[in-house]
């Protein structure tokens, strides 16, 4: 689709539009092109509006006002009911195999068959311009331009989800969004609205605890798995058909920040995690994510202890392995973030050959809103057309007209079957979109099966297959969330719900919360049962040592030793870290070989909350001097309480001691390079948990 906001023929310099050197009000080029209405009409006049005399009124015959204005009214589509704030990217999917066996999907027919994507990554419940740490959940929908047509997956970062039946979506976002009478609280669950729904609701039990653990706050975007949630199935060339359920894995390893780093982040910085993954891109730091299902038939899903069309329930690994299909690669930036991440069109009914859908009532569901919503938030039925949402292979058929049709249809016949038109498209059945033909039978009504009924054992069987810091968050998290409600009802009826998850779950949030012994009877509809752990669930037991994508802060002052300082960043530019120069001053440092320093942040503006690891190289004289900086104590002080591995030269001691930084595992003094490799070979291994 053509760009029609300029004129095509403006470029050429016979174009009427085309001005002259001489004169003109604000040129700042040498012969710029003239501004133009949007029906092509060269503008004299961008200053003034139209008035019949010199203090008269506007008059309403001013089309160039109107027309920029009223465009200018528009400019913010209604934003996505859930999932506004988003950040997306460009890049290509490439299979690692021939999967015809499995699926007859185009894409994955062939090793080395690429195909373009585009990702967008959200949170839920925040509004467009919220911050992008809350504790929520993270959207991960990713769009598969095939060669035969566009392929949705659009998931989450947890493969489970609050409810079991799409009729219960509204209420869930209701109850979770900000409060209806007040307008707050804005991208948080910590309110009594959330969790009445969800101490009433035994089916979001799983997720809540999901949603309280180390993954609804990840420390970026590169850094978080992606999961389906629901059942699918893959179909092959002969109609065979297996479920499978999709994940994405990070191949730089799934890492969160802590709840306080969160906290901080999100008013350092509201922008923390865009700004990441548009850096890493912009730097040719590409993330990247391998895709994997888990493959299995109606003989597998028999004899596990759930339904597999129950969404709030998973598959451990340890059960069914995940079978590696290829890797995703972004390695583009949108060029405008309106016309792509924003307009970008997900569909879980955007579906291709040999990829089908389960009875999943919950999928279900989504493939009425998704497209239901884009006639509204994208303004009509054309949405396809928008250059981000177009397929990458012919479109036809005699859909017709409609609010903002861009295309031009030719053609008498806008029917089929037609014998006016003998070169208009037909139906496929050989390579056309088959569903599984799948046998049904039963009776009608509004029901839900006795096999989604137990809600807490998955819950238990994730909380304590986690490590012991991983736990212990869930276990602040709850604490702080039930807290901060106002009604007393619900924080007991929530621990009565959490003693039946785990009794050590239960105690420790009362414990927190001071109210042992207080929890609220719960009757439960099926006993909870005793389920094999699953390992794999937690994210620090499969936690990669690398600092692939990680950021380093160094901390640097006038005379620092500039030699350690550049052999430092060699080590870590060679585990495929950034570095990150943090200084009193912004402009004006050197360092002891009396060369300039460039400094990327003041230690006002580059919180160590941004970083993952960090380093203190100053003078002996500075770091006297910087004893009595409460920003820079706090630097220091906020590092070594996040549990990050420090590095700092003995020069830096008093600083460390105003920071109150005594000597542990995860601090390093570091002289030359074998001291500095000691350190790296460390940071790579993560915070230090032991700190804690
Ligand atoms: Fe969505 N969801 N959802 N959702 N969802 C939307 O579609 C909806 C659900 C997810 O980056 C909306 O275009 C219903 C599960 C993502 O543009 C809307 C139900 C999962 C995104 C909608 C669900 C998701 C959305 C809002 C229950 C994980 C963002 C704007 C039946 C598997 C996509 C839009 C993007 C967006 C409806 C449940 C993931 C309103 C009714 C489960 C990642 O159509």
């Amino acid at each position: 689709m053509k760009n029609t906001n300029k004129s095509s023929s403006a470029k050429s310099s016979s174009c009427p539009f085309h001005l002259g050197t001489g004169g003109e009000r604000h040129q700042t080029a040498a012969s710029p092109e003239a501004l133009t209405t949007n029906q092509g009409v060269a503008i004299a006049d961008n200053q003034n509006s139209l008035k019949p005399n010199l203090r008269g009124p506007t008059l309403l015959e001013d089309f160039v006002l109107r027309e920029k204005i009223t465009h200018f009214d528009h400019e913010r589509i209604p934003e996505r009911i859930v999932h506004a704030r988003g950040s997306g990217a460009h890049g290509i999917f490439e299979s690692y195999g021939d999967f015809s066996q499995l699926t007859s999907a185009s894409f994955l027919q062939k090793k080395g068959e690429k195909t373009e994507v585009f990702v967008r990554f959200s949170t839920v419940a925040g509004g467009a311009g919220s911050g992008d740490l809350p504790r929520d959940v993270r959207g991960f929908a990713v769009k598969f331009y095939t060669k035969t047509g566009n392929f949705d997956l659009v998931g989450n970062n947890i493969p489970v989800f609050f409810i079991q039946d799409a009729i219960k979506f509204p209420d869930l976002v209701h109850a979770v969004k900000m409060e209806s009478d007040r307008g707050f609280p804005q991208a948080a669950s910590a309110h009594d609205t959330f969790w009445d729904f969800a101490s009433l609701m035994p089916e979001t039990m799983h997720m809540l605890v999901w949603v309280m653990s180390d993954r609804a706050i990840p420390r970026s975007l590169r850094m978080i798995e992606g999961f389906g949630v629901h059942t699918f199935r893959f179909i092959n060339k002969d109609q065979e058909s297996k479920f499978v359920k999709f994940h994405w894995r990070p191949l730089i390893g799934a890492a969160s920040v802590l709840w306080d780093e969160a906290v901080k982040i999100n008013g350092a910085d509201p922008d923390y995690h865009r700004r990441d993954l548009w850096s890493a891109i912009a730097f040719g730091e590409f993330p990247e994510w391998e895709f994997s299902v888990q493959v299995f038939d109606q003989k597998t899903a028999d004899k596990l202890e759930f339904d597999i069309l129950d969404p709030t329930k998973l598959i451990p690994e340890e059960r069914v392995p995940l079978t590696p299909l290829g890797k995703m690669t972004l390695n583009r930036n949108p060029d405008n973030f309106f016309a792509e991440t924003e307009q970008v069109a997900f569909h879980p009914g955007h579906l291709v050959s040999g990829i089908d859908f389960s009875n999943d009532p919950l999928l279900q569901g989504r493939l009425h809103s998704y497209i239901d919503t884009q006639l509204s938030r994208l303004g009509g039925p054309n949405f396809h057309q928008l250059p981000i949402n177009q397929a990458r292979c012919p479109v036809m058929n005699f859909q017709r007209d409609g609010i903002m049709q861009g295309g031009v249809p030719k053609g008498r016949a806008n029917y089929e079957p037609n014998s006016i038109d003998t070169g208009s498209p037909r139906e496929f059945p050989t390579a056309g979109f088959n569903s599984f033909a799948e046998k049904m039978s039963g009776e009608k009504g509004r029901i839900r099966p006795e096999s989604f009924a137990d809600h807490y054992s998955q819950a238990r069987m994730f909380f304590e297959s986690l490590s012991v810091p991983e736990k212990s968050h869930i276990v602040s998290a709850f604490a702080f969330e039930l807290a901060k409600l106002s009604l007393p009802h619900i924080r007991t009826r929530m621990l009565g719900h959490l003693q039946v998850i785990s009794d050590e779950l239960g105690k420790r949030v009362a414990i927190a919360l001071g109210m042992e012994g207080r929890a609220d009877h719960i009757e439960l509809a099926k006993p909870v049962r005793k389920l094999a752990l699953s390992p794999s669930l937690s994210l620090l037991k499969k936690a990669a040592t690398t600092l692939k994508g990680r950021a380093v802060g160094i901390l640097v002052t006038e005379g620092c030793d500039t030699n350690l300082l550049n052999k430092l960043q060699e080590l870590l530019k060679r585990e495929g870290a950034t570095s990150h120069l943090v200084a009193p001053k912004i402009d004006g440092l050197t360092g002891r070989s009396k060369k300039p320093i460039k400094v990327e942040h003041t230690v006002e503006g580059g919180s160590s909350v941004f970083f993952d690891s960090v380093a203190i190289l100053c003078s002996a004289d500075q770091a006297k001097a910087l004893q009595n900086n409460p920003s820079t104590v706090d630097w220091v002080r906020n590092a070594f309480n996040h549990l990050k591995v420090i590095a700092f030269v003995t020069e830096a001691q008093p600083l460390l001691d105003a920071a109150k930084v005594s000597a542990d595992k995860g601090t390093f003094v570091i002289k030359d390079e074998e001291s500095a490799k000691l350190y790296v070979a460390r940071a790579k291994k993560g915070r230090v948990w032991e700190r804690e």
